[in-house]
């Protein structure tokens, strides 16, 4: 090989660093994507492995020490580059505030949603001194910029998952956020004005009508205030159902109402369907009404709620409580709608039905016929039959009433049938085998036992019988199987979300992660192998649910340049390409600015110290994944400017200076110099400054 002479070398060089910076270019503005293929599925042809290939594979497989069984689980969990997951996992974010997406069976994080927690990459909160997120989660004026989200709720129709919102309870506040999967962002979020926490939010009825949010521990409704001695007569329960108005995409909270209930602590919630549909059902725990230890000779709350063998199912026939709303027949507290206890128990709206023992989920099966209550301290699951509960009803077979005149039901008359299954159930799913999954905290087990009545056909075990168990590391909480909650479950995938995960990963300080374990419950007749652990740094998730990835309609950019996701429409203040600029009155300026690889126009804004700035920005791009950011160093800014995205923040110019703007979205090759200057000139400016070199205030779009 003869070697180049040195000028020539050179002269290569400079043509191949013109020829990057070229394509860079190009690059730039074809978007890229031309060059972006995807590995589809059809694209993988049969394989047939040679003796030669088994033998490396056995090589490999040993000198990690891996079994033929992790072989198996990596083969049904592994996704090659390129190729997408079945399902999208939505999960509550616990104490993160947040909702997360994830992959399955590829258990990879796909993106996190931001809701009761200000979140930078998202923009979400981020907009200077009138932040529309900021001002939303204020509660009584006061700034709670966290949340404890505890169960997401896909929107349904007809039973389904429809695919076109999301919701999300927060435990910590009685708050309920609403997320249109169009755009995966927060629209709404609004605020029980009744109660300070909850618990069970949110369940949705079968056709997205009523978002459900169950209480827990009891107050005096409205932010009322009296002592424990006075608890009884002054604490209240509630369950809230929310009117969804799907056309708007927001909770209509003029036609939503709530039922006051007894201060039990409602527990989790369910929706009737198909069979049970116009019921929701309400778990309730300390029907002891203990109130803790704080006089001497009480039990602590801990022993004090849990001293008696049985609490209360709440059964609630929605529609006639509906109408009773609708009637007028129902009282405000604190401008709220509340149906009183004594109007629930005159017109059967409320029922109770006896559950063993420290209940705490309660799960209707897909047919709407049964209802599984997992007492928290009682081995076995209970189920109730929807056919008794009516017949019951009916026939006014009652064992008594409560304290609060609330008719219970004869315990015998609406069970259908008690499955011993192990230490601790907590919560069932179901899949389309005829099986039903409870997750046993204490014993650290899925359990799967099998259904009887219409479903006893469809499995080829004895009706309500445990089947077999399978191990989770440790302390599992809620489980979630493929669509799951819906009418029609899909099976083959399990979510163990394991509280404890211990051994499972690297020591991440005291600190350890959550742990999402998947299980493959394609075969009853088989074992189901947990095949995948993903450990969860952020928060605490409480429950998810898991949804086939082909209903999500996902836009890829937004529908219209200068789009508002807030108000989902297009922004008649979004600044167009062309009309870029700063409009100036007296003090109150507006800058309107345009945004487009890799440029902000106008590149310079001259702002004057005590400036009340409202800042106007428009995504141009049109092509998918082409996110920028913007962001002012110092005034607490920083949007996301998403494909068409309009974004709009305010803020007073009070800190003069010189201030460099930029895109904080590594968007393309000249994603450094997508920058700008924002100056801000001090009132009195000091002697000999440069303002003589003063750039121009708009620059035109290249
Ligand atoms: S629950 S502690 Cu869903 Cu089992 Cu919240
Ligand atoms: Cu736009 Cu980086």
């Amino acid at each position: 090989m003869t070697r180049k002479p040195r000028a020539h070398t050179s002269r290569l060089h400079v043509a191949l660093a013109a020829g990057v910076v070229l394509t860079m270019i190009a690059g730039d503005a074809l978007g890229q994507d031309t060059t972006r293929r995807r590995r589809r599925t059809e694209d993988a042809k049969p394989i047939e492995l040679t003796p030669a290939q088994v033998a490396d594979l056995t090589k490999l497989a040993n000198s990690r020490k891996l079994s033929v069984d992790d072989l198996v689980a990596a083969a049904k969990t592994y996704l090659p580059s390129g190729r997408h997951d079945d399902y999208v996992l939505f999960s509550s974010g616990g104490q993160s505030g947040q909702v997360f997406a994830i992959g399955v069976p590829s258990m990879r994080l796909l993106r996190s949603i931001s809701v009761f927690t200000p979140e930078s990459w998202q923009g979400y909160g981020f907009a200077g001194d009138n932040d529309a997120v900021r001002e939303r989660l204020k509660i009584n004026g006061k700034p709670v910029e966290w949340g404890d989200t505890h169960h997401p709720a896909l929107s349904e129709s007809g039973g389904e998952y429809d695919g076109q919102f999301l919701f999300i309870g927060d435990k910590a506040n009685a708050r309920l956020g609403v997320i249109d999967l169009r755009d995966w962002e927060t629209k709404q979020i609004v605020k029980n004005p009744l109660t300070v926490s909850d618990h069970g939010a949110a369940f949705v009825t079968p056709n997205t009508d009523y978002v459900i949010e169950g209480g827990q521990y009891a107050t005096v409704l409205g932010y009322g205030y009296a002592t424990p001695e006075d608890y009884k007569k002054s604490y209240r329960g509630m369950v809230t159902m929310w009117k969804f108005d799907r056309a708007k995409g927001r909770i209509d909270e003029s036609q939503s109402f709530a039922l006051e209930l007894p201060p039990y602590w409602q527990d989790l919630a369910d929706a009737g369907k198909l069979a049970s549909d116009g019921f929701f059902f309400v778990n309730s725990f300390n029907t002891e009404m203990a109130t803790g230890g704080i006089e001497s000779g009480k039990p602590p709350f801990e022993a004090g709620a849990s001293q008696r063998d049985t609490d209360y199912l709440h059964i609630v026939d929605w529609k006639k409580a509906e109408k009773v709303f609708k009637d007028g027949k129902a009282k405000k507290i604190n401008g709220f709608s509340v149906i009183t206890m004594d109007t629930s128990a005159a017109e059967g709206i409320l029922y109770f039905a006896p559950e063993p023992k420290s209940p705490h989920g309660v799960d209707v099966t897909p047919n709407g016929q049964y209802m599984v209550v997992a007492g928290k301290l009682d081995p076995h699951v209970t189920v109730y039959s929807i056919e008794k509960v009516k017949k019951a009803i009916a026939d006014k077979k009652f064992s008594g009433k409560d304290d609060y005149g609330i008719p219970i039901l004869d315990f015998d008359a609406v069970k259908e049938a008690q499955v011993e299954l192990g230490l601790g159930p907590l919560h069932t799913q179901f899949d389309d085998k005829g099986y039903a999954y409870t997750s046993l905290f204490l014993d650290s087990a899925v359990a799967r036992w099998s259904l009887g009545g219409e479903y006893d056909s469809k499995n080829a075990d004895e009706p309500w019988k445990l089947v077999q168990k399978t191990p989770v590391q440790y302390n599992i909480g809620h489980l979630c199987a493929a669509e799951g909650d819906t009418v029609s479950p899909d099976g083959n995938y399990l979510i163990s979300m394991s509280k404890w995960s211990v051994d499972r990963f690297l020591t991440t300080g005291p600190l350890l992660p959550q742990n999402f374990q998947l299980l493959d419950i394609t075969s009853p007749g088989t074992t189901m192998p947990v095949i995948f652990d993903a450990p969860i740094g952020v928060g605490e998730p409480h429950y998810c649910q898991m949804i086939k990835a082909d209903k999500l309609k996902s836009w890829d950019i937004y529908p219209e340049i200068g789009w508002n996701p807030h108000t989902q429409a297009l922004d008649p203040h979004s600044p167009q390409k062309g009309k870029e600029g700063v409009v100036r009155d007296g003090s109150t300026v507006t800058v309107n600015m345009t945004a487009i690889r890799s440029h902000f126009t106008p590149e310079h804004v001259m702002l004057e110290e005590g400036d009340h700035v409202t800042w106007r920005i428009t995504s141009t791009e049109q092509t998918k994944d082409a996110t920028h950011g913007f962001c002012i160093g110092g005034y607490n800014i920083n949007l996301s400017l998403e494909p068409g995205e309009f974004a709009e923040f305010e803020f007073t110019a009070d800190k003069p200076g010189t201030y460099p703007f930029y895109c904080t979205e590594f968007c393309s090759a000249l994603h450094l110099e997508m920058m700008g200057y924002l100056h801000i000139k001090p009132k009195a400016a000091p002697k000999a400054d440069a303002s003589d070199t003063k750039p121009a205030t708009t620059a035109s779009a290249k």
